[in-house]
């Protein structure tokens, strides 16, 4: 039996080769897709203006150029595979950058928004920057006649070149590649794998499939590749980008634009507490955090941060970033997730997908020009990882919020300032401090004994962990939600293919499993809440 080498000085640093996927691949879709550029130029606009805030709540607080390219990042990108061997070359690549699958989510079983797709996380198991979100084509949704027609086109296709399988697997011989064949494995994915070719195959299917509900198959069985459909940069701050992108794509003006950029710098101004920046900041330490001075009286007065979103306006109003003179289909008009006041898990918005030029090839050889509406523009924003109990609170206060959400879709557009109060009802039963979350445990954390808990460790008198946290004995910070939420997902899938969910058409569907995914994928999947869990209890020991 082959043994895999240890790995050597010589090979390529797993997680240095995720960082430099993701940045090709955002270099890639920038070049594709003009919008995404300057998306990503608006979230880092907005994102400095939050540091500056920051600076002046936090006196000490500054960021280098390189930390906020950091910030800024990409955190995620989501891919759509055919078939079940497609799906393991894809598990093997992404093993090669340390990305381990995360997971198992059903699409098919969440309701009305339900999609013909499995998928799992691919992302490394602790401290992830990155993460590929992947979902797997459920043929047997579909009646036979749909089934073997996709099924039949998928099986014409080569996502992966042999080059791309040798290194993989070369990879896997020698426990590592060295930066040259780690280059061409990147280079694999962003020219071949993941990338968009604006070809498409046989235009009949593709509108039959689009016609009868299951647009999502026609996005994958009529492709020949596994076309990124979106990827994900982090924002400091939702609401603020949210409002900056909807007044740069002409869907506000200025005077509307004004009072909701300043209700979300206020709000920064009091949600920002220390457990936020050790969040949001992985290169500051508690020590720096402890370290920076209290504000001075007037550094968040309402007048100061007007002049910033002067400044904003004034920035917005530059020819570079007018987004409604480039083509797009417009903003989604709610946010995914928790209100902007409550702290746990992820929240999400987009700008909706694009209709781009493709061209069809059909069976008889025939070439027709035709568009495709695939590509959208996703930001995020990451909070506390639940508890069971914890997610189980989010899902009763999400199940609410949906009811207004969907009852009155209008509202946000109509009434911002009712529909944030509307969001905030439906998610007060949560608590919005790190204290006080972790007191009812609904998240988790990562605790260690402060200097005056090791001097005085037999003198503490409790070995409660909240009670030493409150006597200085021990510290504790927020574990980050790294994963994703099915009912988000589902929301993502449904606004981008402008398609609300599906339903089978086969006579019998298969109860896919947890179980029989890992068979699939010849992998185990990690159950993310174990680790969060374990880390929890590895730092309560210690
Ligand atoms: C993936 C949707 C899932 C998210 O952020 O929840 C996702 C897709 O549309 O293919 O990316
Ligand atoms: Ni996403």
């Amino acid at each position: 039996m082959a043994h895999a080498a240890a790995p050597s000085a010589e090979f390529a640093d797993k997680i240095q080769m995720q960082h430099r996927l993701f940045s090709e691949l955002s270099a890639l879709l920038g070049r594709e897709v003009p919008l995404y550029e300057q998306s990503l130029l608006v979230n880092r606009i907005c994102n400095t203006a939050v540091c500056t805030l920051l600076s002046r709540l936090y006196r000490g607080f500054s960021i280098a150029t390189d930390q906020l390219d950091k910030a800024c990042g990409e955190r995620h990108g989501a891919i759509r595979v055919g078939r079940p061997d497609e799906y393991r070359w894809v598990t093997r690549f992404l093993a090669a950058f340390a990305m381990e699958p995360h997971n198992f989510y059903d699409m098919s079983r969440v309701g009305a928004k339900s999609q013909p797709i499995i998928a799992t996380a691919f992302r490394s198991i602790l401290n992830p920057e990155h993460r590929l979100f992947c979902s797997l084509l459920i043929t047997d949704f579909f009646d036979d006649s749909t089934k073997a027609r996709v099924e039949s086109l998928l099986a014409t296709r080569q996502v992966f070149s042999d080059r791309a399988k040798a290194l993989v697997e070369k990879g896997e011989r020698q426990g590592g590649l060295d930066w040259n064949d780690a280059n061409d494995l990147i280079r694999e994915g962003t020219e071949r794998i993941f990338a968009w070719t604006g070809k498409a195959a046989n235009h009949q299917l593709y509108t039959e499939l689009c016609n009868s509900g299951f647009k999502i198959g026609a996005d994958i069985a009529c492709f020949r590749s596994h076309h990124l459909n979106h990827l994900t940069p982090n924002t400091l701050c939702m609401d603020l980008y949210t409002t900056s992108m909807k007044h740069c794509m002409g869907e506000i003006n200025a005077d509307e634009f004004r009072p909701r950029a300043l209700a979300a710098l206020r709000h920064l101004v009091t949600f920002a507490d220390r457990d936020w920046l050790r969040l949001h900041f992985r290169h500051l330490t508690n020590d720096m955090i402890d370290g920076f001075a209290p504000p001075s009286p007037d550094a968040a007065s309402d007048a100061s941060l007007l002049a910033m979103i002067d400044e904003l306006i004034a920035r917005f109003a530059q020819p570079d970033l007018r987004l409604d003179d480039m083509p797009h289909s417009g903003f989604k008009d709610t946010t995914e997730g928790p209100s902007h006041d409550t702290p746990v898990l992820l929240r999400q918005d987009a700008y909706k997908a694009l209709t781009e030029a493709v061209q069809f090839t059909n069976p008889d050889g025939s070439v027709l020009d035709s568009v495709h509406t695939a590509r959208f523009g996703e930001i995020e924003q990451r909070f506390y990882a639940t508890t069971p109990a914890g997610l189980e609170l989010y899902n009763q206060c999400l199940a609410k919020a949906e009811v207004t959400r969907g009852g009155d879709p209008d509202l946000a557009d109509r009434d911002f300032n009712a529909y944030l109060t509307a969001e905030r009802s439906h998610f007060a039963p949560f608590p919005k401090s790190l204290r006080e979350l972790l007191r009812q445990g609904l998240v988790y954390g990562r605790y260690s004994a402060t200097p005056a808990g090791i001097a005085q460790a037999a003198r503490a008198g409790t070995t409660d962990r909240h009670e030493l946290v409150r006597l200085g004995f021990a510290r504790v910070e927020g574990l980050r939600f790294e994963d994703f939420l099915p009912v988000s997902a589902a929301g993502i899938f449904a606004s981008n293919l402008q398609q609300y969910g599906t339903r089978a058409t086969a006579a019998n569907t298969p109860r896919h499993t947890r179980q029989s995914f890992e068979q699939l994928i010849g992998r185990p999947v990690i159950e993310a809440d174990d680790v969060y869990r374990a880390l929890e209890a590895i730092s309560i020991i210690e």
